[in-house]
């Protein structure tokens, strides 16, 4: 699948400086409006015709429901950031539209929009169960489903019980594989795979009784890691079904329609160049503040309000399943806490430090560092006017902890996405020596939150994963240290050892993975059970890839392969004295 495909241009990110990882996670980006290579020829992508025709048709939809008198919803729903990206518009759609109309479902509940909550997404039945729960008391649905990969079983169980009910629903996917790739292993507990249900779907689009949206972006710039364009795109696409259906789509004809749409499109496309065109120098800054802040045992902070206070919420919560990074490596923090990030199961800070999601908290959490930490806390600000900036902008006597912080080594930085050039910068206060401006001219007033928002997304995500490329998490372009979680994740790791190991087989490739799972020389006792038995297993365990690919390429025993693993403190380097290029 093209999700899980390792990205030519980021080949060699492992061993780029600052500048070069930028400039890969930007040509990378550029892929999302354009991919590169020969799959453009072959397959659609953001522009053709049928994913323009479709995102209009669905926005009709939309339009409809959210001006129905009757109880009717639209739900949003997906897995780890499909279903974070579902949470973010839904709540910013019901601030602007009466009737709390939008709902989202995540697999895990709310935890999952805060911590990594990855087998919630093989239990289909429980897909079921939240789309039945939240949609009881409605007549019409509108179900969007996001799967990058084509291969949530979560979203799976979803997209059949609605299609078995098609009186009431009307079932969209979001993904960005062509049918054909959608996965076909085995559901547990059910007769049923993804490839299924969605070609049942594809059947359905002829009569205009379901939807897909399905355009190809190229690989990731970390492979498999969908948190980055298949995040971005699916915001990019569910944002433009939105807007164009607040836009009074109604009144138009099919073809003004999708004109509508492939113009807001292109404002993204647009928004993506100039954000990219603009920020090299701060975005290299960040990247290697972080860098510092996590080789010293540190940490980074963001900070930010609405959307984008969001958004770095949901960067630091992938760093862990992403990066294998402890919770204290990165986190977020919003503006408002819960009251501003609205979610539907309101506080649950009680559950733990990664739920403590408010400025307070941030407050409270300096106050307990030390001053040898070495903590980046990164504020990003949507224009002059943030609230964001409030938080710092303070009476140095009053002495908030973020500005005693600011005061001592810790590296503050002010990003500010200007799109209002000529509106001068209010004074910052002198304590906040790193202020960065990101000029963005746009012209779509209507879109311009949106827009900015997701320049935050870029802003997190190149920082993060920037961070963790060069403290060397990443062996080429892959996440060799993954958990193996989930079923995704399982066929992941067996590709990537082949990757490494290109004269294995899958079935030895699998055998290898095995014995790492389950600490044995023998596989026989083990190869019969399930795919979720494994995964039970190797989830709570530490380099399960990495053992495996030690094992396969020098041919040694579990043992020996994780002596030789505890030689080195970063995988890349362990990796490398092993594989050859
Ligand atoms: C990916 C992220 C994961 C995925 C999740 C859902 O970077 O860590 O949490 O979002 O596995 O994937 P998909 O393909 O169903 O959208």
């Amino acid at each position: 699948p093209y999700t899980e495909a390792a990205n030519k241009i980021t080949d060699d990110i492992d061993v780029c400086d600052v500048a070069g990882i930028f400039e890969k996670l930007k040509q990378c980006d550029f892929e999302m409006f354009e991919p590169k290579g020969q799959q453009q020829y072959f397959f659609q992508t953001l522009f053709h015709d049928d994913v323009i025709e479709a995102i209009s048709k669905v926005a009709n939809i939309a339009a409809d429901i959210m001006t129905s008198q009757t109880p009717n919803a639209i739900v949003i729903s997906g897995c780890g950031t499909s279903g974070r990206v579902a949470f973010l518009t839904a709540r910013s759609l019901n601030k602007i539209v009466p009737g709390e109309k939008f709902r989202y479902t995540i697999a895990g509940g709310d935890k999952a929009l805060f911590t990594s909550q990855e087998a919630p997404e093989d239990n289909r039945k429980a897909g079921v169960n939240d789309l039945i729960k939240s949609t009881i008391d409605d007549v019409k649905v509108l179900y969007i489903g996001i799967t990058c990969g084509l291969s949530a079983p979560y979203v799976a169980g979803q997209l059949d019980y609605c299609m078995d009910n098609l009186d009431k629903f009307v079932p969209v996917i979001i993904g960005f594989n062509p049918v054909y790739l959608a996965r076909k292993n085995p559901i547990y507990d059910w007769d049923k795979t993804f490839y299924d249900v969605v070609t049942r779907l594809e059947r359905l689009t002829s009569q205009r009784k379901g939807f897909l949206i399905n355009p190809v972006l190229g690989g990731e710039a970390i492979t498999g890691s969908s948190r980055m364009k298949g995040g971005s795109i699916t915001m990019v696409i569910l944002q433009t079904i939105f807007t164009h259906a607040l836009n009074g789509v109604l009144t138009s004809s099919d073809m003004t329609s999708q004109l509508e749409c492939k113009n807001l499109l292109k404002s993204y496309q647009n928004t993506c160049r100039l954000f990219y065109e603009s920020s090299t120098t701060t975005v290299t800054t960040l990247m290697t503040s972080a860098t510092q802040s996590l080789k010293s045992n540190s940490s980074v902070y963001y900070v930010s309000s609405g959307g984008s206070g969001v958004l770095g919420i949901v960067d630091s919560t992938e760093c862990i399943p992403t990066y294998g990074a402890s919770l204290d490596d990165v986190r977020g923090f919003i503006v408002g806490g819960y009251g501003e990030f609205n979610n539907a199961e309101g506080d649950i800070g009680s559950l733990g430090k990664n739920y403590q999601i408010g400025c307070d908290d941030l407050s409270k959490l300096l106050k307990l560092r030390d001053l040898e930490h070495n903590d980046t806390i990164l504020v990003v600000a949507k224009s002059w006017d943030d609230p964001v900036l409030n938080e710092i902008q303070v009476e140095k006597d009053l002495g908030t902890q973020l500005k005693l912080v600011a005061a001592s080594q810790s590296n503050v930085y002010v990003v500010v996405i200007d799109t209002e050039q000529g509106k001068r910068e209010k004074n910052m206060p002198d304590y906040v020596a790193k202020l960065f401006v990101i000029s963005i001219d746009l012209n779509e007033e209507l879109l311009s939150e949106n827009l900015i928002e997701i320049c935050s997304k870029w802003i997190f995500n190149a920082v993060s994963t920037g961070a963790h490329v060069l403290i060397g998490k990443v062996f080429r372009n892959y996440m060799v240290d993954l958990k193996v979680s989930n079923q995704k994740l399982f066929h992941r790791s067996i590709g990537i050892i082949q990757r490494f190991c290109p004269s294995v087989s899958e079935q030895e490739a699998m055998t290898y993975l095995l014995k790492s799972i389950h600490d044995v020389t023998n596989v026989d006792d083990v190869m019969h059970r399930s795919i979720k038995d494994h995964v039970l297993r190797a989830t709570p365990k530490d380099k399960v890839v990495p053992t495996a690919i030690v094992m396969a390429t020098t041919k040694c025993d579990v043992t020996q392969a994780r002596q030789l693993l505890s030689k080195y403190h970063v995988i890349r380097d362990a990796l490398s004295s092993v594989v050859t290029p």
